[in-house]
C-alpha cells in the first residue's frame, strides 16, 4: 500500500483506487489508508505533491534553535561504532553525559565547533555527530496554566472536585461520538512524546499503560542522570494532549476522541516544556518499543539526522505518527511533522476557520485547535489554543480506526484552501454531518 501521509488530492483525486481500500470514500468525504507501506525497506517515502509551498525561515524556528541556555556544545551522536567515536570524542577534551536507549548513540559535550569538525572528518557517514538541538511544545494557553500549589507549602492542594462531563466542541466536530457505538480505541496503545502525564488524573488513569522519562533528573560526578521512571508532567501541556486523545467517558470533567484507548508517556520535555531532540529521537522509539501504534508529538523544532532516523525507524516498524504543523502562523517547515513520514497537523476554530497562528503547506489534515477544554495537571481542567492541541484530535481518530480494523482516515472538506486543510477536518466516520 503507498504512504498515507502525502496522498494529495491534486494527485490522486477522491475517486482514485488507491483512495478505495476500504470504503469508497463519500463526496464530500476523503479518506486514505492507513494500514501502511512504511514497512523495512519503505521507510523513505517519496512524496507524491508538488505544493507551491516552499519553506521560508521562520522566526519560530529561529526562535527555537536560538535558546543558548541547554548548552551550545551538546553534541548527540549516534553510530554502530559508539565506543569508537566517545573514545575519539574524549581525546578532542569531549566528555560522555549518557547514552541514549534505543539508539546506539550518546549525549556528548564537545568542547568547540572544531572539534565536532574533526570527528565528522574521521567517521564520515559512520556517525551522526550533531548540535542536540532544542525542541519545544506548540501552544498558547487560552487560560492561565494551572496552579502547581504554594510554593513552600510542602503538601499539595487536595484534588479538586470534579465536574460533571461535558463534551469538548472539538470532539464533537471530529464526530467521534459517531464513532463510539462502533469503536473506542480498545486495544489501541497511543504514546505521548511530550511533558509527561499526570499518572493519577481521575479522568485519565484508567487507560494510562505506562511511560518513560528521558529529561534529566541528576548529576552524579559531573555525568547526567535519567531516572525513567520520572515520567509525571511537571508541565501541564502532554496531560491536556492526553486527555483529547482518551479521557474516559466516565461521568466527570471531559472524554477524550478514544476514550479507552490506552496512554503511554515518553516524557523528552521539561517543565519549561523544552526538550533535546536526542530526546524526542529516543521517545519516539520508546513508544514503539512499549507496544503504541499511534504516536503523538505536538512539539517542533529544526531538522536533525537523529530525529529523522528515530521518525523513519517508527514509520517502518508500522506505527502511525501525528505532529503538529507549528503555531508560526507562516508557510513554514517544521519538524518531525515536515517528515514525510509523519501526518502533519494544522488547527481551525469553532467556525472551522484555520486558526490565525497556525501554520500551512504540506498539511495532511486539520483538527480542532482553538479553545480546547482537556486535561490537565492538578487532576483538573481548561482551554489551550495550538497545533498541539488539534494534533491529538488526529492521533485519537487515528487509534479509533486501528481499534476496528479499518485501515482508512476519513476527513471532511470544509472548504479552505488545500494548503491550509490537507485531505480537510480528520473525522471518525465516513460522512459529514
Ligand atoms: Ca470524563
Amino acid at each position: 500500500m503507498r504512504n498515507p501521509c502525502r496522498a494529495k488530492p491534486e494527485s490522486l483525486p477522491d475517486n482514485h483506487p488507491s483512495n478505495l481500500q476500504h470504503e469508497p470514500s463519500v463526496n464530500p468525504m476523503r479518506s486514505h489508508t492507513l494500514a501502511n507501506n512504511q514497512r523495512a525497506g519503505a521507510a523513505v517515502a517519496v512524496r507524491l505533491n508538488s505544493s507551491p509551498w516552499r519553506p521560508r525561515a521562520p522566526l519560530l524556528l529561529a526562535l527555537l534553535l536560538s535558546l543558548p541556555v541547554l548548552g551550545q556544545s551538546r553534541y548527540v551522536i549516534v553510530s554502530e561504532r559508539l565506543a569508537e567515536v566517545e573514545q575519539a570524542a574524549q581525546g578532542r577534551g569531549g566528555a560522555v553525559q549518557h547514552r541514549l536507549k534505543y539508539l546506539k548513540g550518546a549525549v556528548v559535550d564537545l568542547p568547540d565547533q572544531a572539534a565536532a569538525a574533526a570527528l565528522r572528518a574521521r567517521f564520515g557517514a559512520r556517525a551522526i555527530i550533531e548540535p542536540d538541538i532544542v525542541y519545544s511544545i506548540d501552544f498558547q494557553p487560552a487560560a492561565p496554566p494551572p496552579g502547581k500549589g504554594k510554593p513552600g507549602s510542602g503538601n499539595p492542594p487536595p484534588p479538586p472536585a470534579q465536574p460533571p462531563q461535558t463534551l469538548p466542541w472539538g470532539i464533537a466536530a471530529v464526530q467521534a461520538p459517531a464513532g463510539w457505538p462502533f469503536y473506542s480505541g480498545a486495544g489501541v496503545i497511543v504514546g505521548v512524546v511530550d511533558t509527561g502525564i499526570q499518572p493519577d488524573h481521575p479522568d485519565l488513569a484508567a487507560n494510562i499503560v505506562g511511560g518513560e522519562n528521558f529529561i534529566v533528573t541528576g548529576k552524579v560526578r559531573g555525568k547526567a542522570v535519567v531516572d525513567p521512571t520520572k515520567w509525571g508532567d511537571d508541565n501541564g501541556h502532554g496531560t491536556h494532549v492526553a486527555g483529547t486523545i482518551a479521557a474516559l467517558d466516565n461521568g466527570i470533567g471531559v472524554v477524550g476522541v478514544a476514550p479507552q484507548a490506552g496512554l503511554f508517556a515518553a516524557k523528552v520535555l521539561n517543565s519549561s516544556g523544552s526538550g533535546y531532540v536526542s530526546a524526542v529521537a529516543d521517545g519516539i522509539l520508546s513508544c514503539v518499543a512499549n507496544g503504541a501504534q499511534v504516536i503523538s508529538l505536538s512539539l517542533g523544532g529544526g531538522d536533525a539526522e537523529v530525529l529523522r532516523l528515530a521518525v523513519q525507524s517508527a514509520a517502518s516498524q508500522g506505527a502511525i505518527l501525528v505532529a503538529a504543523a507549528g503555531n508560526g502562523g507562516c508557510a513554514c517547515a517544521l519538524y518531525p511533522s515536515s517528515y514525510p513520514e509523519v501526518l502533519r497537523i494544522s488547527a481551525v476554530n469553532s467556525n472551522l476557520q484555520l486558526a490565525s497562528f497556525s501554520s500551512y503547506g504540506d498539511i495532511d489534515y486539520t483538527a480542532p485547535g482553538v479553545g480546547v477544554l482537556s486535561t490537565v495537571i492538578g487532576s483538573s481542567y481548561a482551554a489551550y489554543n495550538g497545533t498541539s492541541m488539534a494534533t491529538p484530535h488526529v492521533s485519537g481518530v487515528v487509534a479509533l480506526m486501528l481499534s476496528a480494523g479499518i485501515d482508512t482516515l476519513y476527513a471532511v472538506d470544509i472548504g479552505l484552501p488545500f494548503e491550509q486543510q490537507g485531505n480537510g477536518l480528520v473525522s471518525a466516520v465516513p460522512v459529514a454531518p
